[in-house]
C-alpha cells in the first residue's frame, strides 16, 4: 500500500476549514463498503470521498469520528494488523500506523467502535452523518444515540440532533483551496494529455475498446490512480446514446468518435469529452453542428466570472443551442416557441455543468436561500455543450442524422474570470485534423 498523500498537512487544513464550521458537533464517517462484483471478487476499492478529503486514509472496514475542539478531535476505528490477512490482501497500517502515519490523535480497532463512541459522543451538542448509505450502520448509530440520551438522564437535553454531514462537507469541498486546485490541474492535466494519445489513435477500423485502452495505458502511465467514471467510447450513431457504456463496436470510416473520460489522481478527476472524425477530416455536414456547438463552449468559458449564476450557463446553452437547431432545419419553430415546449430537449436532453472535484459530480448546492448560486473564486465545474441527432430522426435533414457531438472542459473560478483546466486537449478543427491518426 502506498504512504499517505504526499503532503499530509493537506488533511489537518482541510480539518481546521471544517472544525469552524462545526463547532461543538461530532462528524462521524465510515468507510465505504466494499462491494462483491462477482462471486468472492471484490469490485477495486476506493475510499469514500469525504473520509479521503478529511484524512486521506484510504482502507475499508473504519470509522472516522471528528470533534472539533474536544480532546481527542480526531478519532479513527481501523482493522487490527493480520500477519495473515495481509499476505492475501495486503499491508493493512493497524492503530498505531493509523495514529503514526496519518496523525491521528486517538486510534481504535474498529470492533471497539461500539464500544467507545457512546463516551465520545457524550459532550457534543449535535452529530453530523449520512444516512441510507449503509443500513446496517445507520441502525447501529440509532442504537448508539439512544445509549447517549438515556446516559443524559432526564436533563433536558433529550435526543442528540442528527445533522446532514454530505452538506457539511460538501459545501467546504465545493470551494476549491489552492491545495485543490494544484490536484485539479494534475487530474485534468493527465486526462487531456490521454485524450490526446487516444486522438493519435483513432483511425477507420480501430474498436472503441481499443482507443478506451489506449486511454487506460495513457492514465496508468501517468500515475493516475483510475478512471474517475466509466469512460464513453462512442463512434458514429453511439455518441447520441448519453451514457454508452458497451464501448464494444468498430470506428467506421466518415463517423465521428465522441469520447468522455477523465483520469483520477489523488480521488480528484478530470472529466473532458472531445469529438472528432474517426478519420481524421470533418465533413461539411459534420462541421456544421460541430462548429457551433465550439462556438457555444468557447462563449460560455470566455463568461465564466465570479457573481454570474450557474443556472445562467444552462439558460444561456439552451438559448445558443437553440438557435443552432433552427438554422440546421432541426427545429421549425421560432426559439421563443422552442423553448416554451421544451423541443430543445430532444437534441440536447442534459445540463450543461455539473460542479467537479472529488466526485465527478462534485458537491455543493445549486441554491442558496432560495436564489440560484453565484459562481465564486474556486467554484470548478465543467462546460459541456452538446447537440444529438439521432440516426432514425425523420425531422431532421438527412445528412445530420446520426451526428452526436459534446465538448467539455473543466474550469475553475478565478478573482476575475476562470482558469480552464483542460486546455491542452484540442478542441479547434484545424488542431484536431492535424492530430486524428498521426
Ligand atoms: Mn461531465
Amino acid at each position: 500500500m502506498r504512504k499517505p498523500a504526499d503532503n499530509i498537512e493537506i488533511f489537518a487544513r482541510r480539518r481546521r476549514l471544517l472544525a469552524e464550521r462545526a463547532k461543538g458537533s461530532a462528524i462521524i464517517i465510515p468507510s465505504h463498503p466494499e462491494m462483491i462484483r462477482n462471486n468472492d471478487v471484490h469490485h477495486p476499492y476506493r475510499q469514500d470521498s469525504n473520509l479521503f478529503y478529511l484524512t486521506g486514509w484510504e482502507e475499508p472496514e473504519s470509522i472516522f469520528v471528528f470533534r472539533p475542539g474536544q480532546t481527542p478531535e480526531t478519532v479513527m476505528f481501523v482493522r487490527p494488523k493480520d500477519i495473515e490477512r495481509e499476505t492475501w490482501d495486503g499491508f493493512r497500517y493497524g492503530p498505531e500506523g493509523c495514529a503514526r502515519e496519518f496523525k491521528i490523535d486517538k486510534t481504535y480497532l474498529i470492533t471497539d467502535f461500539d464500544k467507545e463512541i457512546t463516551e465520545l459522543l457524550k459532550p457534543v451538542d449535535r452529530v453530523y452523518y449520512r444516512f441510507n448509505i449503509d443500513d446496517g450502520f445507520d441502525r447501529k448509530l440509532m442504537s448508539i444515540l439512544e445509549g447517549v440520551r438515556r446516559s443524559h438522564g432526564r436533563s433536558g437535553r433529550g435526543n442528540l440532533p442528527v445533522m446532514d454531514s454530505w452538506e457539511l462537507i460538501g459545501e467546504l469541498r465545493y470551494l476549491k483551496t489552492a491545495d485543490d486546485i494544484e490536484l485539479m490541474r494534475r487530474a485534468c492535466r493527465v486526462t487531456a494529455r490521454a485524450h490526446v494519445d487516444v486522438m493519435k489513435a483513432t483511425k477507420p477500423g480501430v474498436s472503441e475498446k481499443k482507443l478506451l485502452g489506449v486511454f487506460l495505458a495513457s492514465i496508468y502511465a501517468q500515475d493516475a490512480d483510475r478512471e474517475g467514471y466509466g469512460s464513453i467510447v462512442a463512434s458514429g450513431a453511439n455518441a447520441c446514446t448519453l451514457h454508452y457504456v458497451f464501448n464494444d463496436q468498430v470506428c467506421k470510416d466518415g463517423d465521428l468518435l465522441l469520447i468522455d473520460a477523465g483520469a483520477e489522481v489523488r480521488y480528484y478527476t478530470g472529466d473532458i469529452t472531445r469529438t472528432y472524425p474517426v478519420n481524421g477530416k470533418f465533413t461539411t455536414a459534420q462541421r456544421k453542428v460541430y462548429d457551433r456547438v465550439l462556438a457555444i463552449q468557447k462563449e460560455l468559458c470566455a463568461v465564466a466570472k465570479p457573481g454570474i449564476p450557474f443556472k445562467w450557463l444552462q439558460d444561456r446553452t439552451i438559448e445558443c443551442l437553440t438557435d443552432a437547431m433552427i438554422e440546421l432545419g432541426l427545429i421549425k419553430v421560432p426559439r421563443t416557441e422552442a423553448i416554451e415546449r421544451l423541443l430543445f430537449k430532444k437534441y440536447y436532453p442534459h445540463g450543461v455543468s455539473h460542479y467537479i472535484g472529488l466526485d465527478v459530480h462534485d458537491t455543493g448546492l445549486y441554491q442558496v436561500g432560495g436564489e440560484a448560486r453565484k459562481l465564486e473564486p474556486g467554484t470548478a465545474f465543467t462546460i459541456e455543450p452538446g447537440l444529438y441527432i439521432p440516426a432514425d430522426d425523420k425531422d431532421a435533414p438527412e445528412e445530420l442524422r446520426g451526428i452526436g457531438i459534446r465538448i467539455e472542459d473543466d474550469v475553475v473560478i478565478t478573482a476575475t474570470g476562470c482558469e480552464n483546466l483542460t486546455s491542452e486537449a484540442p478542441k479547434e478543427v484545424s488542431e484536431l485534423e492535424a492530430l486524428v491518426g498521426r
